[in-house]
């Protein structure tokens, strides 16, 4: 199995990145924000505890996401692997990340960590939020809280990762295809 995690701050190109990885590996993908959107669409009550989360910019909590992850995995028995995108963004989320797949016999591959600069970040985020009618996206003061959260809680998974010599760190300005060929660049060499 090949397990993945796209790693990186809000708006650095996770979910653009994604679609094209899982079509080249044959990966499947789990998002927990567009886990969370679906929930926020269907109007369930966990769907309405994590919008008035994430309409400030905070995290979800950690319970409410590992469920999530918990239930993707079982209800995919025959994936090929994994590509995590958006998920682990706390230390506790990674710990429990690696529980679940050892249970599954397997663990996570690598971490492909996604470097952009953060006025980079809130200006994509700025623009998508012109057209995606996602309510996190159009308020720069919640981008930017977003971006805080990230510094806060977000960026010691890559550390938690480092210690096992699974994070590859990827320059996430340029174009999507150059992007691409960066982190496929590193799965080959894994692969390999
Ligand atoms: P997510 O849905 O994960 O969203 P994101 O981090 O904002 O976006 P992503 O990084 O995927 O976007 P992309 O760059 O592709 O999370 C939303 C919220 O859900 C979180 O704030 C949190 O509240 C909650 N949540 C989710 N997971 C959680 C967890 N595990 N624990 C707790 N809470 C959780 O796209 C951004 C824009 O950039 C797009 O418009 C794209 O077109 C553009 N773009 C991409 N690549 C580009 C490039 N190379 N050049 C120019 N533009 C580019």
């Amino acid at each position: 199995m090949l397990n993945i995690i796209l790693f990186g701050p809000p708006g650095s190109g996770k979910g653009t990145q994604s679609e094209k990885l899982i079509a080249k590996y044959g990966l499947k993908h789990l998002s927990t924000g567009d886990l969370l959107r679906t929930e926020i669409a269907a109007q369930t009550p966990l769907g309405i505890e994590a919008k008035a989360m994430m309409d400030k910019g905070l995290l979800v909590p950690d319970e409410v996401v590992i469920g999530m992850i918990s239930s993707a995995l079982e209800a995919n028995p025959e994936a090929n692997g994994f590509l995590f995108d958006g998920f682990p963004r706390t230390e506790a989320q990674s710990v429990a990340l690696d529980g679940l797949l050892e249970l599954k016999e397997t663990q996570i591959a690598l971490v492909l960590s996604l470097e952009v600069s953060e006025e980079e970040l809130v200006k994509r985020l700025l623009n998508r939020g012109l057209t995606s009618g996602r309510s996190d996206d159009t308020n720069e003061q919640v981008i930017r809280a977003r971006i805080v959260e990230y510094h806060n809680k977000t960026s010691v998974v890559a550390d938690y990762y480092r210690k096992f010599d699974k994070v590859n760190n990827i320059k996430g300005e340029g174009t999507v295809d150059e992007i691409f060929a960066l982190l496929c660049n590193e799965v080959d060499k894994y692969v390999s």
